[in-house]
């Protein structure tokens, strides 16, 4: 029987490149993500693949959402191997003292509380089996601070934080935890970030060759492949001209 991952934000970035690597390898795929007719063309592109998709569109900052549609998984889809807890974004980057609330609700509302919605939801179905795999997507801004940075900096360190904490509450049920924390990746999160202008998004990678969706995609399946006694706990993953959140080797 084909493994079952369930990934959130499967519309774009890495959780649609993610999706696609899994679904190569033989894996049955749960696609979540608000774009419904985002979500059909990522079905229609893993079935392609010849894998089941199961394609569910909620918010998951919406609680009773995320119940219901996990609640309603059919049977033969609830036996969910691997939870790739990926669904997030920035918004803005204005110093502390001129932030938009409405942004930081964002932010803390999708990529914290949404995390732990979608972890509740799903985890007793791995504690019900004894098994499972769960992927946090942190960040390398969850590892240190930067200016303009503090609202998403503060909701990545929650996610550095719940990830340790959720390895040690699953640790009876034999339930890896895995942190994957990156740093520059080109998607559509700088877009995102800077609310659709393409100009200010692009200027984030000038000159540095940064990391792909792929990539994130390849670390994740290697991880997720290791023998079962291995779990490894926290990677940090920058392109080689990121040292750090403030450092880059920038070649214009
Ligand atoms: P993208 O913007 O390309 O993709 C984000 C995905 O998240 C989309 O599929 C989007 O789907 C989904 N999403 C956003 N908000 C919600 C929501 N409320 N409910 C459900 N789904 C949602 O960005 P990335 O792929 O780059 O980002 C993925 C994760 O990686 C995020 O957690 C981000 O913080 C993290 N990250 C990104 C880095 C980068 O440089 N790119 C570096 C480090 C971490 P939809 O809009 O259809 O709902
Ligand atoms: C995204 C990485 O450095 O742009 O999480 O905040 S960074």
């Amino acid at each position: 029987m084909n493994k079952i991952i369930m990934i959130t934000g499967a519309t774009a970035g890495f959780g649609r490149a993610i999706a696609a690597k899994f679904a190569m390898n033989g894996y049955n795929i749960i696609i979540t993500g608000r774009r419904k007719e985002r979500l059909d063309d990522v079905e229609k592109e893993l079935t392609a693949l010849k894998v089941k998709v199961l394609p569910l569109n909620f918010d998951v900052r919406k609680r009773y959402e995320v119940e219901e549609a996990v609640t309603g998984i059919p049977d033969e889809w609830k036996n969910i191997d691997i939870l790739v807890n990926n669904a997030g974004l920035a918004v803005g980057i204005d110093h502390i003292d001129r932030g938009n609330p409405d942004d930081w609700d964002r932010m803390v509302d999708t990529n914290v509380k949404g995390l732990l919605y979608v972890t509740r939801a799903v985890s007793p179905l791995m504690v019900a089996r004894d098994k499972g795999y769960i992927f946090n997507i942190g960040s390398i801004a969850g590892k240190g601070a930067y200016e303009g940075g503090n609202v998403y900096c503060a909701s990545k360190a929650a996610v550095d934080s719940l990830s340790k904490s959720m390895r040690i509450d699953l640790l009876k049920h034999n339930i890896r935890v895995t942190q994957i924390a990156p740093g520059m990746a080109e998607t559509e999160f700088s877009l995102v970030r800077f609310k659709g202008d393409k100009e200010k998004a692009g200027a984030v990678y000038k000159g540095i060759k940064a990391l792909s969706a792929d990539d994130i995609a390849n670390v994740i399946y290697y991880c997720a492949t290791l023998p079962d006694h291995i779990c490894i706990n926290d990677l940090v993953i920058t392109p080689t001209q990121q040292a750090d959140v403030n450092f880059n080797n920038r070649k214009m």
